[in-house]
């Protein structure tokens, strides 16, 4: 029995604003629906973040529903938890996977009460249990689904997770929801969403697997990237131990080089650009060198650049203004200063509605 693990596609992001990058998300996502497709797994279970708004545009919407229905047409169920992304920031919002729920019909799983399904085939049942993601203020009624989750999955012997969190000591994240002995124990595949790079840990009998994002989200994802590939994973549960598969799709090129201060770093640069097509090309120069760089990036075709020049100084970034993402620059100033991005923007969210905002804080200074 195989079932292919996916999450973070992030359907409707469009980085630097630019058409071309959302795009290369929806691509993205298409080539893993025809990879899921052509391996013909008995289920596919989602770990949360299919879209980058709880309020999805038409074309991220479009796109979903294309891509689910044809795992329909091929008889392929969905078992699919919220991510914090695609998950509805107040109670009487519906969530998109409302409307999916109406075009894909029952076999289209989420876990907005139920929190456990089961999965048969030929007699072998597999027991699917999954939450939504939950954020720290809210982790105690985490802990009792988990519990709860435990005890219902108790008689079976295949047992899959979904999750959607930060997990303590599994990522670079400066702040998580839980820890790993806070999930629930005597599962074979822990599936999370949320960590954008790929991880896959023997945990106890079981396997942790983050599949990771299916397109380069934030350009410091690139390096996973060009490491471990971006995709999904593909499981086989039937043997005693899991068997887990990478598969693999191309994502957009980028080229990033910070720190171009030499000829060393300069040839280096010029390396990467040549062996990339149309990419995006993040970098930071010496003044010195920036006119024979700038040289160097009009006789490339590339999708984006994004130069920030050095004078040992001050550091002054030029961009293209045009194109320029008021929301991507924050991230990246934020992220520059350590901050934790996901954390600043949380309370900018709050502070927009008007809510009370000291508990937010006093959880945040409590994990130092
Ligand atoms: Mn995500």
């Amino acid at each position: 029995m195989q079932f292919v693990h996916i999450a973070d596609n992030h359907l409707g992001y469009r980085q630097y604003n630019l058409d071309e990058r959302e795009k290369d998300i929806y691509r993205a996502f298409k080539e893993c629906i025809d990879k899921i497709i052509e391996i013909k797994p008995d289920f596919v279970v989602h770990s949360g973040d299919l879209f980058e708004h709880p309020e999805p545009s038409v074309n991220a919407l479009y796109t979903a529903i294309e891509g689910f229905k044809k795992l329909m047409e091929h008889n392929i169920p969905i078992y699919i938890i919220h991510g914090n992304h695609d998950k509805p920031r107040r109670d009487f919002k519906k969530s998109p996977f409302t409307i999916l729920k109406k075009v894909l019909g029952d076999r289209f799983k989420t876990f907005f009460r139920k929190k456990c399904h089961i999965f048969e085939k030929e007699g072998r049942e597999v027991f699917i249990g999954g939450n939504d993601f939950t954020s720290r203020s809210n982790v105690s009624t985490l802990h009792e689904t988990y519990k709860m989750i435990e005890v219902d999955s108790k008689n079976y012997k295949d047992r899959i997770l979904l999750f959607h969190q930060s997990l303590y000591s599994y990522s670079n994240l400066p702040t998580y929801e839980i820890q790993l002995d806070d999930l629930p124990q005597g599962f074979k595949y822990y599936a999370g969403g949320h960590i954008h790079q790929r991880i896959l840990r023997n945990v106890g009998d079981g396997i942790l697997a983050y599949s990771g994002s299916t397109e380069i989200y934030t350009y410091d994802e690139y390096e996973d990237y060009e490491k471990n590939g971006k995709g999904f994973y593909l499981v086989d549960i039937s043997r005693e131990d899991c068997d887990v598969d990478r598969i693999d799709i191309k994502c957009r090129d980028f080229v990033v080089e910070k720190g171009i201060t030499d000829e060393e770093s300069f040839k280096r640069f010029l390396e990467k650009l040549k062996s990339k097509n149309e990419p995006v090309v993040i970098c930071s120069v010496l003044r010195d060198l920036s006119e024979r760089l700038e040289r160097a990036l009009k006789s490339k075709k590339t999708l984006y650049n994004r130069i920030t020049y050095l004078d040992g100084i001050s550091e002054e970034e030029i961009l293209d203004i045009a194109h320029m993402d008021i929301e991507e620059v924050f991230r990246e100033f934020l992220k520059s200063r350590n901050y934790d991005v996901n954390f600043v923007y949380g309370i900018y969210d709050e502070v927009i509605r008007g809510r009370d905002l000291y508990k937010y804080l006093e959880d945040y200074f409590r994990c130092f």
